[in-house]
């Protein structure tokens, strides 16, 4: 897996270990990882091709989850080497997918290749897509390449449109979605959570462990059933800032919020508030788990612990 250490690879790499044994699964990112775990890590910066291909030779490796990116709101801070990490790094993992024969690879898109042209409500699964950001615009096109390598090079490469990932396991770091993380940590820290999105903005999310599972159920469909070969529209839940605000509240009614909208403001208006999944239901059996309100039970349980 490249990119272990983020708020998705953390939980993902965690679940691969319980799938395949620990000796199966090589974790690497371009740093160290904060938190020590017992996996096997290598730091791989997904810019440096021979190193990606001397540990698929030396480990033998079969599959690549390509996890590495830069995220919305981190992105447009350097949108030159945004580009570049996300554009760049797909094209290796690709490239050395074809050249040392792997059998599946995993490339994780985003609802942020939704723009102010996309249908805003049951967003379907082609529609027009014309991002604001330059992450949405390297997912769009990390997409169109992917389906391209799997039409040219008959690549089984597999793709998620993830919407915003909320987990307790992990920290979320440079994205637009991130306060639906946050505001839980403040509940539990400080009773009082700054947003800096308004409260009225409605956005796709999904709890972490149907995230995890709907990667783990996509990766282990047959491929006769993935005829999909761009990101998979993904259903969880959609709610507003101030919507889950008043979740956490029935459960901790000493909470207070008040919304200070910044820059990420803009980014989260130019995406879609609700999505339709049907292929995924359709092609691979996708179906959710969590609504907003066993997602925060869950949440604040575990967080409490
Ligand atoms: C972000 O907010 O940038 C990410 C995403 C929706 O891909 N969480």
């Amino acid at each position: 897996m490249l990119g272990s250490n983020g708020q998705i690879g953390t939980v993902l790499s965690e679940k691969l270990v319980e799938k395949f044994g620990i000796e199966n699964v090589v974790c690497s990112d371009v740093r160290e990882p904060k938190i020590k775990h017992s996996h096997y890590f290598e730091i791989i910066d997904v810019l440096d091709k021979t190193k990606i291909s001397d540990i698929i030779q030396g480990f033998k490796i079969t599959q690549i989850y390509h996890l590495a990116a830069l995220l919305s709101a981190k992105g447009e801070q350097n949108p030159e080497l945004t580009w570049k990490i996300n554009m760049q790094g797909l094209l290796n993992v690709l490239d050395l997918a074809v050249q040392h024969k792997i059998n599946k690879v995993f490339f994780p898109s985003s609802i942020a290749i939704y723009g102010p042209t996309t249908p805003k409500s049951h967003t379907p699964q082609y529609a027009s897509f014309q991002p604001t950001t330059i992450y949405g615009i390297s997912k769009i096109a990390g997409e169109m390449w992917c389906e391209y390598y799997h039409n040219k090079f008959g690549l089984d490469v597999r793709s998620i449109r993830y919407p915003g990932v909320i987990g307790w396991q992990s920290l979320p770091e440079g994205g637009t979605t991130d306060y639906a993380v946050e505001i839980f940590h403040a509940a539990i820290h400080t009773g009082h959570y700054n947003c800096f999105l308004a409260e009225n903005t409605r956005l796709p999310m999904i709890y972490m462990d149907d995230a995890i599972r709907a990667t783990l159920e996509l990766m282990d469909a047959a491929p006769e059933k993935i005829k999909t070969r761009v990101g998979y529209n993904l259903v969880g839940m959609s709610f507003t800032p101030k919507e889950i605000y008043l979740s956490i509240k029935e459960r901790i009614p000493e909470f207070t919020i008040e919304y200070k909208p910044d820059f990420r403001q803009k980014i989260a208006e130019s995406w879609t508030e609700t999505i339709d999944d049907s292929c995924a239901r359709d092609e691979w059996g996708w179906k959710v788990n969590y609504n907003l309100s066993r997602m925060c039970d869950d949440m604040l349980r575990q967080l409490k612990k």
